[in-house]
């Protein structure tokens, strides 16, 4: 029953993050199996964890009792249970329907429940305890994601020893924004636990020492904070991803035939535009559909001679605003290929699906136009990976503004997805630009990504971390 009694406490790293590194999948016979999660954070972080006796702690996906630690690919797994009203309200309330739209700009209006919040502190305790049973004297944690803010805080606690990192995926909004957040103190002191509290964009990180000035009246220099006699650094690590072996997919004979293949089967449009996302409202699926429905409208495009493909995964589908939003993309999508779709096919083919690598490799393969237009995004990596897919040098990224990858990936074209007038302007362009001008900017963007793939972002977190040791 005592997990602290079963694991060995001599792990030199330790990763904390909501999930583990594997999911569990149940064979045609009904036996079940750990299966390593797709995904580029395993791959960039498992050459620190394993092979040195390194730990991973995490919520195994489902609620109920959790498996006892075990072995896999080299790292020490260590399960953290949650019942099915901790996954209500620790994870898809506080975290999801809290957390999430606050820090997302408000796109939506977040929920404050006491509930939710007391069942967050629990969990985030239950995680903090996990880590320091496995911890080696002075051991590297490295705590992932808005699930588990609290966790630095409760681990420097009981274990002063331990050097504490924290990276946050997505975006840290501003104090005016931050502010609304009834716990907003506890959720500050508790990422102030860690030695180095990591952010997609320097925004971000600067958003965070301000708080740190402002609501706490701590004396910050640039990027440091001095607090409780430790000074805390706060800085931008933008996240990327293996892009050499995304360009290796990407460019496999397997991937480019089915890519000749995707376009034969959509009747050989003159222009095929792609989406791809995880169904989430922070990522503007609405306004792609809406600026491609006033581009029908205006005949400025015609249908099936140029099409969107959408895929948008299935995410959190228990929390109400993505059960809503949902209705709306599909109904869209609906009135969309209801007025201009023909016998001939639609002129928006949306799949509420998930796919594998190959096929999400071979659709960006095929597009003659990304389009990604999050409202706000904390980096986002379909971008990265379309500019990856693109060793053939074609294909065009319409880009927003305000996702972390518009810092880096500039030769995109760049677009405030608030802004449909200019959404349909900046999408003609990329439709119409020549395919010189078009090379010139995916070469660019190249550049900048095979030097700051997702190695090159795990070593120098690490780095950083351990000058703080
Ligand atoms: P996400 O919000 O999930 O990540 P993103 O960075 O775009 O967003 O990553 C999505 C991943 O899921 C990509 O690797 C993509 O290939 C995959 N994916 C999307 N749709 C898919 C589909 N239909 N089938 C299969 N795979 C699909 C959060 C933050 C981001 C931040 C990342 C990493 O919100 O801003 O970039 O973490 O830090």
């Amino acid at each position: 029953e005592n997990t602290e009694d079963q694991v060995k406490a001599d792990s030199p790293v330790v990763v904390v993050a909501n999930r583990l590194p594997v999911d569990q999948v149940t064979e045609p016979d009904g036996s079940t199996r750990w299966q390593r999660s797709p995904g580029g954070l395993v791959t960039a972080l498992e050459p620190f964890v394993a092979g040195r006796g390194g730990a991973w702690v995490g919520w195994s996906g489902s609620a109920g009792e959790a498996p006892e630690p075990f072995e896999s690919g080299g790292m020490q797994l260590i399960p953290v249970p949650l019942s099915e009203g901790e996954v209500d309200r620790y994870y898809e309330g506080m975290s999801n329907a809290s957390l999430w739209p606050l820090y997302h700009d408000v796109v939506e209006k977040p929920e404050y429940h006491r509930a939710w919040w007391d069942t967050y502190v629990q969990v985030n305790k239950r995680f903090a305890e996990r880590a320091a049973a496995v911890a080696a004297e002075n051991a590297i944690v490295w705590v992932h994601d808005y699930q588990l803010q609290l966790v630095p805080a409760m681990l420097r606690q009981s274990r002063p020893d331990l050097t504490i990192g924290f990276f946050l995926h997505i975006p840290f909004p501003p104090y005016e924004l931050f502010t609304q957040l009834p716990w907003r103190s506890a959720v500050v002191e508790g990422l102030l636990g860690a030695d180095l509290v990591g952010f997609q964009r320097p925004s971000a990180a600067a958003n965070f020492v301000q708080l740190a000035r402002r609501l706490h009246d701590l004396t910050c220099r640039r990027d440091q904070i001095e607090y409780d006699g430790r000074t805390v650094v706060a800085k931008a690590f933008p996240i990327s991803i293996d892009a050499a072996a995304f360009d290796e997919l990407a460019s496999s004979s397997e991937v480019i035939a089915r890519a000749k293949e995707i376009r034969e089967e959509l009747g050989n449009p003159s222009k095929m535009i792609l989406g791809v996302d995880r169904l989430d409202y922070t990522k503007g699926i609405g306004v792609r559909l809406e600026a491609f429905q006033e581009l029908l409208e205006d005949g400025v495009l015609e249908a099936p001679d140029t099409v969107l493909v959408q895929v948008a995964t299935p995410s959190r589908e228990r929390v109400e605003h993505y059960v809503h939003m949902r209705e709306t993309i599909e109904q869209q999508v609906g009135h969309i290929n209801g007025v201009f779709g023909s016998i001939a096919g639609p002129a928006v083919h949306y799949f509420n699906q998930s796919m594998p690598r190959e096929e999400l490799a071979a659709l960006y393969r095929a597009a003659d136009v990304m389009l990604v237009t999050p409202y706000r995004d904390g980096m986002n990596l379909v971008a990265k990976e379309y500019v990856a897919a693109r060793g053939d040098g074609g294909g065009a990224l319409v880009l927003s503004e305000f996702a972390g990858a518009a810092a880096e990936l500039k030769q995109a074209y760049l677009v405030n997805p608030h802004d449909i007038a200019g959404v349909k302007n900046q999408l003609v362009r990329a439709l119409r630009a020549e395919p010189a001008e078009t090379t010139k900017r995916m070469r660019a963007m190249r550049r900048h990504l095979f030097r700051n793939d997702l190695e090159h972002w795990a070593n120098s977190f690490f780095d950083a971390l351990r000058r703080q040791a």
